[in-house]
């Protein structure tokens, strides 16, 4: 069968909940189609070489710009970042029957996501068990592309030191859209092992299993990886007009 030209969104992000897991995170399976996920790899990797920041094992893009002293200086997103991804994500309905214009920026500072962070894992490389800090408003909207991977939800213990033991497991396949936001954003931890292949997978150990587009091709319970490159769209709260910080540069 050939993949529509749009995938149709659920009818609430509720009904797309991901269970067992501290409120909250949201998982559709296939939120691009292949043909967009093959755009938007294409502009990532025409993108000029210094738009890529070599960290020690991974790389990433981040647009705009990179934050300074956890602000943004105010720039649209290109626009294969804009569209379809942010148009589609302020059309997904909160609830069933909630007003039609709520959506999941409705309250943040600027109703709709502007910094995204590109990050590519060749197989074998993850990201430490992280928060995402202050600079953002609470929600992450993280669109996977090219390879399914595992996201690890980890707890702190009561003496302030990491839980190395995930408390659940989240799987992303290509083409899917994962929002966490509340707790799950503010009190936990989420991070990527640095593995050549996700094992364990199940049912039992995978907190959107029900919510896979392919659960059968997980059914070995494992997931050798590929190289994947995600998406991580956020609203910068603190944003600066270029102008005003030319002038304060000049005061000085
Ligand atoms: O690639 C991912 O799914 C996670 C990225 C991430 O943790 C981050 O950008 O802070």
């Amino acid at each position: 069968m050939d993949t529509p030209s749009k995938p149709s969104l659920p009818q609430s992000l509720d009904s797309v909940r991901v269970p067992q897991l501290p409120c909250a995170a949201f998982y559709i399976s296939e939120f691009i189609t292949k043909d967009e996920e093959t755009l938007i790899l294409e502009k990532i990797a025409s993108a000029p070489k210094p738009r890529w920041k070599q960290l020690s094992r991974r790389r990433l893009q981040t647009w705009p710009s990179d934050l300074i002293n956890n602000k943004l200086v105010d720039a649209p997103l290109p626009s294969w970042l804009e569209e379809p991804i942010v148009t589609r994500l302020r059309l997904i309905p909160l609830e069933e029957g909630a007003d039609p214009q709520s959506h999941i920026f409705s309250d943040s500072p600027h109703k709709r996501p502007n910094h995204v962070l590109v990050n590519e894992y060749p197989p074998g490389i993850g990201i430490m068990p992280h928060k995402d800090g202050a600079a953002y408003h609470p929600i992450v909207c993280t669109v996977s592309l090219g390879a399914s991977i595992c996201l690890n939800i980890h707890e702190m213990k009561e003496d302030g030191t990491l839980n190395e033991t995930p408390i659940r497991r989240i799987l992303q396949e290509p083409r899917s859209l994962l929002i966490t936001t509340a707790d799950l954003y503010t009190d936990y931890l989420h991070g990527i092992d640095d593995v050549m292949e996700d094992i364990e997978l199940s049912e039992q150990t995978i907190a959107n299993w029900s919510l896979l587009r392919s659960s059968s091709t997980f059914r070995n319970g494992q997931n050798p990886r590929q190289t994947r490159t995600s998406l991580t769209y956020r609203d910068v709260t603190s944003v600066s007009k270029l102008g005003s910080k030319f002038r304060f540069s000049q005061k000085k």
